[in-house]
């Protein structure tokens, strides 16, 4: 069914026939990693250069690469550049002037995948958020920095039908954006109190792109989920709950998932729906072992996290590990091994995740008196309620509560 949103995207298109270019000391993993994503988003790559020097702050490559490079787009009869980095419009303009065809650059062709997977409304506006901002960026070089870009890869998505090379009529599509996505931001944080005021445990799957974080959900919770071998197969949070016999309410959060050089416009844009995670009361960083370069990809995503300030209780969970033998090394600690494909340490990882949310819970029975409906009020939006009863002294309740918040109703504990 997704595939069917790309082709209906792509389909009038014809595929373009691109070529890449990476700067930098080590260029390979990100350089395969590019191609990867121009799959995803149908480009054909024709050619992949790259040169062993810091990239110029002007001109991005030395002039005999680019030299090479324009060579290479004749004789391929390539469409367009793909920069392994994110340029800077000086950048763009100098390789447009040397190459004498359309560049654009990694994030380009994330954003470009991010627009044609966008599904929900709220998706959708993230998206061209991060489109225009993208697009404003590009037109604050010298000249109009749009005028090459013309159609095709760099322009696609719900961003499309409104590219307009006019800057003010951009600043103000940006704002009108972002005022929207404040007020899903706020709907949301109510959704969220109110989902914490009734009991429940948040636990959000973060981790590299492709590392089976939708199929883990599935394996939690036995509901269906979207999951592909490819690259940004979720965009949205979904949640759905895990069953246990704790008597816990246990949520677990499926969302985006990370890349090296993630677009910080993209990390702003998709901030409201990354919060949602950020806020959970416990990280599974989900981990492809089977992949060469996990160790990489487990950084970069630790890095993001950081840069989002989620500093929760985290488990590693390291899963494909019916793809790889022997496991490798490389293991933060504390972890678990799984396979989200065929079931194995499931089980093991539900019973850490109801730990760890146990851990500093406390399951007391209160007797508040009548005349304190204020405390039984707190008490419910503090704790947990198991049961509620009546006596001749007061409100008699059952709840689990934080540790920390207990001697909020010490007076209160029941003999
Ligand atoms: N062999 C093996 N493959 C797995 C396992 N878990 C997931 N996969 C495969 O890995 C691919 C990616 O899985 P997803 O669950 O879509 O990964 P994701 O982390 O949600 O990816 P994005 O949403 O794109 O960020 C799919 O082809 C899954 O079938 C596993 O335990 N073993
Ligand atoms: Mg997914």
């Amino acid at each position: 069914m997704e595939i069917g949103i790309l082709t209906e995207l792509y389909e009038t298109k014809t595929h373009e026939r691109v070529i890449l270019i990476g700067v930098g000391m080590d260029t390979q993993r990100s350089l395969q990693e590019l191609e990867q994503l121009c799959s995803t988003a149908q480009l054909e790559v024709v050619g992949v250069f790259n040169q062993k020097i810091e990239p110029d702050n002007r001109s991005y490559c030395g002039k005999g690469k680019a030299e090479e490079l324009r060579l290479a787009v004749i004789e391929f009869g390539a469409d367009a550049v793909i920069a392994d980095d994110e340029l800077s419009p000086k950048q763009v303009e100098s390789l447009e002037d040397a190459l004498d065809t359309k560049v654009i650059d990694r994030t380009a062709v994330i954003l470009d995948i991010f627009a044609a997977r966008a599904k929900s409304s709220e998706g959708k506006i993230q998206v061209e958020l991060a489109q225009q901002k993208y697009l404003y960026s590009r037109l604050t070089g010298s000249r109009t920095g749009l005028s090459r870009l013309g159609g095709g890869i760099g322009t696609r998505g719900p961003g499309e039908k409104k590219l307009e090379t006019d800057r003010r009529h951009i600043r103000n599509r940006i704002s009108e954006l972002e005022d929207e996505l404040e007020s899903i931001r706020r709907h949301r944080q109510l959704q969220r109190r109110s989902r914490t005021n009734s009991g429940f445990k948040t636990v959000a799957l973060m981790g590299y792109t492709n590392a089976g974080k939708s199929s883990l959900l599935t394996a939690l919770t036995g509901s269906l989920t979207y999951s592909e071998n490819i690259l940004f197969a979720t965009l949205d949070t979904l949640t759905r709950v895990m069953e246990n016999d704790k008597g816990l309410n246990v949520l677990i959060a499926d969302t985006v998932g990370f890349i090296d050089k993630l677009p910080h416009k993209l990390i702003d844009a998709f901030r409201s729906t990354l919060e949602e995670s950020i806020e959970a009361d416990l990280l599974l960083h989900v981990v492809d072992v089977s992949a060469e370069d996990y160790d990489v990809q487990m950084d970069v995503a630790d890095k993001v996290l950081e840069e989002l300030n989620a500093n929760q209780k985290k488990i590693y969970v390291f899963n494909k590990i019916d793809n790889v033998d022997p496991l490798p090394l490389y293991r933060k600690d504390p972890c678990c091994y799984i396979s989200a494909k065929n079931g194995d340490g499931i089980e093991e990882l539900k019973e850490m995740i109801l730990e760890t949310l146990s851990q500093g819970i406390q399951r007391l029975t209160f007797v508040i008196p009548y005349d304190k409906s204020g405390v039984v009020n707190r008490l419910f939006a503090d704790g947990n309620i198991l049961s509620t009863e009546y006596n001749d002294v007061g409100t008699v309740i059952t709840a689990e509560i934080q540790a920390d918040k207990v001697y909020l109703y010490q007076e209160f504990i029941a003999e």
